[in-house]
């Protein structure tokens, strides 16, 4: 690969072309599988069928892939380059048999090795390389980025570990590691060719002649080797790539000398401690630790991407001036803003550009997405840990830091309490670099995920800024791939839309599904639609198909109030087994997600969910009407079968803490009706579904603020609310184990979420879904209209949210085959 896949297509060299029939796609197969794998149909094991499959269909996407890289080159376009440190790319298989359009095909020729689709599709690990939300909207982005013909390249670390894998443990959380490559990827171009060389710790020097330059002596040297996955648009031809560097020593870095002298794990320590940096994924989705090897994955990744992109740049451009008309950079939160000093250096010390110029550019190239308003999770890094990592950093963010400020003064002249509020430096017991301010002063454009999250973000966290730059403020709501959450995780109501809709049009023009509305009063296209839903209700098999499925899937987060369901939870059980020949409505409670392995109060409400779901099942009263599953190791894999099966979406965060949210969308567009708080895109689908097709609770981010602001007293609602007081009592009592005691005290200790408050309006609402799902007509109406009203929260949408209010690109058309 190396450098060709910019420069040239395939086209001239005589490729033979691949075949479009069946019998050619099996000949393809069988050669993938004689001269790739080295086995024959014979001796083939499973694992060979799914690598030569996988090899073939990737073959069919390279062609699309060379086009595109050389209609890229062609039109010297300009680019967007996204920067995360996480991608949840999920399954590749049945994406790319989908886009590749080879699904009929494979599906025969697999036969001929004695296999199913279905079978080798089981075999297809997902790469784990990110937390949550924040992977899982990288992975959409990239997918709508090619779908709209963007040229675009995704930046990331390929990490041998991804999140870990999660099993339960006598109910509580266990943790192993996701070594998800073991057996190989075959979706993965390795391209070594491309390598970058990246520095660490050391001092600087003075450059003669120059007040402003400076050489940087590094103490530690880490070569990053980059491999990518392709990254095909749907309905279009262009593929585009996601590009993952992976850490690996130096030649130097092999200590034959002390090898010789049988010190073997001395010879190897420094390339182990090179390969570290991209060892594994930091599995804590909310809370900084600051660490710095979490700093050195950070400078790794955004070193090796820069030097990428100024190297793609260099290829068709030679001044300087025409970079940030050519690039933009859009750091995915602030995990990679540490590319904004970078930059910086490499134009100033490397390039020798003049500092005013280099900070122009710099400035014009970057655009910075935050995802979150908790305190907790706005980055900051000590600056004794910048100063010994990256020294010459450090100077360079002093500098801007000064030359920022200094604006600031012109703008409040004397006004030094917000100068000390806007500082990049954040003067405490110990100084720190505040990553935030840092994103903010070095880009052109902010954006919040969602119309709520960007308000507060505005008024709130960065309101100082705010005042200073008002345009630079911007919200792109986010959303969610079609393709990957309709089409493929829910083949049968993807079929019914087809149908109902007249074509399958609505796959890359989401907002098509509006055309459900008039379907919504059609009774035979209501019956089918809530046959889809028990078909995929029996087939995920969490409990019984004719059960409420009410489903809370997302990462473990006080934030998000799992303990909030748990108290709904504990509270029917005490209501059926108070009145056993009630008219209860059968109920399939379904929590799936991980707690970050240091997080103790997350960890403690997954153990005791699984206490109330045991205590639950063997209580043979309550049995009947309510069970409680825990669905281990959530990832998209298993996201794409509980999301088709659910009826009820929990959405029930504090409202002002989840910024947006995207689990509420798909869950959303796969007709489950949301019960929610007034927080993040819960409102944005509340007002597009229709405030009757949506079941709100609880207080608005407003009135959050206001109660805690007067000094917010959790008992006073235990003491008041006789159902509550018994849920909490029984769990506290140890009803259903030893960690309720712990749960119970932080409830009525200080309750930072106010689960407390919101209880007695959560259960209202729990009471009109019962009224709602007791009318199966008027149940299947709102989800179809939930379905149909959602078409907004396509990621397609955000992608061209983003081209035309932040990245100002134009879509670049790949010509056919010829
Ligand atoms: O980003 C999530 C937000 O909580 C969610 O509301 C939003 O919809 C989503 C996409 O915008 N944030 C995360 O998922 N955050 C992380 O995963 C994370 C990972 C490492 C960190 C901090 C946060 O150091």
């Amino acid at each position: 690969m190396g450098r060709m896949d910019l420069r040239q297509g395939s086209h001239g060299i005589g490729l033979r072309r691949l075949g479009t029939t069946a019998e050619e796609f099996q000949q393809d197969l069988l050669s993938s599988l004689y001269y790739r794998r080295g086995t024959t149909v014979e001796s083939a094991s499973p694992r060979d069928a799914y690598e030569a499959l996988s090899l073939s269909v990737r073959d069919r996407l390279a062609d699309r892939r060379a086009r595109t890289a050389a209609a890229h080159y062609a039109s010297n376009p300009r680019w967007v380059y996204y920067l995360s440190a996480e991608y949840l790319l999920g399954a590749q298989l049945e994406q790319n048999l989908l886009y590749s359009g080879t699904g009929e095909l494979a599906a025969q020729a697999v036969k001929a090795l004695g296999r199913s689709l279905e079978e080798l599709e089981d075999l297809d690990i997902e790469p784990g390389l990110g937390n949550g939300g924040l992977g899982r909207l990288a992975a959409c982005l990239v997918d709508s980025m090619a779908t709209r013909d963007i040229p675009a390249v995704g930046y990331g670390i390929r990490y041998d570990f991804g999140i870990f894998r999660q099993s339960l443990e006598n109910g509580a959380q266990a943790e192993r590691p996701d070594d998800w490559a073991f057996q190989g990827n075959p979706w993965e171009f390795p391209a070594p060719d491309d390598r970058q060389t990246v520095h660490f710790y050391g001092h600087t020097e003075p450059v003669a002649g120059s007040e402003i330059r400076k050489r940087w002596v590094p103490g530690e040297i880490v070569l990053g080797e980059p491999s990518h996955m392709l990254v095909p648009g749907f309905g279009t031809e262009t593929v585009n790539i996601v590009r993952l560097w992976r850490a690996r020593g130096s030649e130097a870095s092999f200590d034959l000398s002390r090898f010789s002298a049988g010190q073997y794990a001395e010879a190897v320590q420094e390339a182990v401690r090179a390969e570290n940096i991209s060892k594994v994924l930091y599995p804590d989705d909310s809370t900084e630790l600051g660490r710095e090897l979490r700093l050195k994955q950070q400078y790794f990744l955004c070193s090796c991407s820069l030097r990428d992109i100024i190297r793609r740049f260099r290829l068709r451009n030679e001044n300087w001036d025409d970079f940030a008309e050519k690039t933009v950079i859009q750091l995915n939160d602030t995990h990679p803003t540490i590319a904004i000093p970078e930059l910086m250096r490499l134009l100033v010390d490397e390039y020798e550009v003049e500092w005013d110029r280099a900070w122009a550019i710099t400035r014009k190239t970057f655009a910075y997405t935050c995802h979150t308003l908790l305190p907790e999770a706005l980055e900051t890094w000590p600056v004794h840990l910048f100063e010994r990592l990256l020294p010459r950093h450090l100077e360079i963010i002093y500098l801007i830091n000064m030359l920022f400020l200094r604006e600031v003064e012109q703008q409040f002249p004397g006004d030094t309490d917000r100068l000390r509020r806007m500082s990049i430096i954040g003067e405490g017991d110990e100084r720190r670099v505040r990553m935030a301010h840092l994103a903010v002063v070095g880009t052109e454009a902010v954006n919040g995920v969602a119309e709520l999250h960007s308000k507060l973000l505005r008024e709130t966290v960065l309101q100082d800024f705010a005042a200073l730059w008002p345009a630079k403020f911007q919200n792109v709501t986010n959303g969610v791939s079609p393709r990957r959450f309709i089409k493929l995780a829910n083949p049968r109501l993807s079929d019914l839309i087809t149908e109902g809709l007249g074509d399958d049009g609505w796959l890359n023009d989401l907002e098509r599904l509006a055309g459900l509305e008039e379907l919504a009063g059609d009774a035979s296209f209501a019956e089918r639609w809530r046959a889809v839903k028990r078909a995929n209700k029996v087939d995920l098999g969490a409990g019984d198909p004719d059960s409420l499925t009410d489903v809370m899937i997302k990462r473990f987060h006080e934030y998000k109030r799992q303990q909030l369901k748990l108290l709904h939870v504990v509270t029917m059980y005490h209501r059926i087994r108070a009145n056993p020949g009630g008219d209860w409505i059968p109920r399939t409670v379904l929590f799936a997600g991980k707690a970050a392995p240091a997080y103790h109060a997350a960890k403690n409400i997954i153990q005791l969910i699984n206490a109330v779901g045991a205590t639950i099942a063997a209580d043979p009263v309550v049995a009947p009407y309510l069970k409680v599953v825990f669905a281990e190791n959530y990832n998209v894999t298993l996201a794409e079968q509980i999301v088709p099966a659910a009826d009820l979406s929990e959405q029930i965060s504090l409202a002002g803490k989840e910024a947006s949210g995207t689990g509420n969308m798909k869950l959303a567009l796969n007709g489950a009706i949301t019960v929610g708080t007034l927080d993040g895109a819960n409102i944005e689908i509340r007002a597009r579904v229709g405030e009757e097709n949506f079941f709100l609770f609880g207080l608005d981010a407003f009135q959050a603020a206001e109660v805690q602001i007067a000094g917010y007293r959790p008992r006073e609602h235990y003491d008041r609310d006789a159902e509550l007081k018994a849920a909490v009592d029984a769990i506290a009592a140890g009803t259903f184990g030893g960690v309720g005691r712990e749960v119970a005290d932080s409830l009525l200790g200080w309750d930072e979420y106010l689960t407390l408050a919101d209880f007695r309006s959560y259960l209202d609402a729990q009471e009109e879904v019962e009224r709602a799902w007791r009318d199966p007509e008027r149940w299947t109406r709102m989800s179809i209209l939930n379905a149909a009203h959602s078409g907004f929260f396509s990621s397609d949408r955000t992608v061209a949210d983003y081209a035309a209010r932040i990245w100002r690109v134009a879509p670049v058309t790949v010509p056919r085959e010829p």
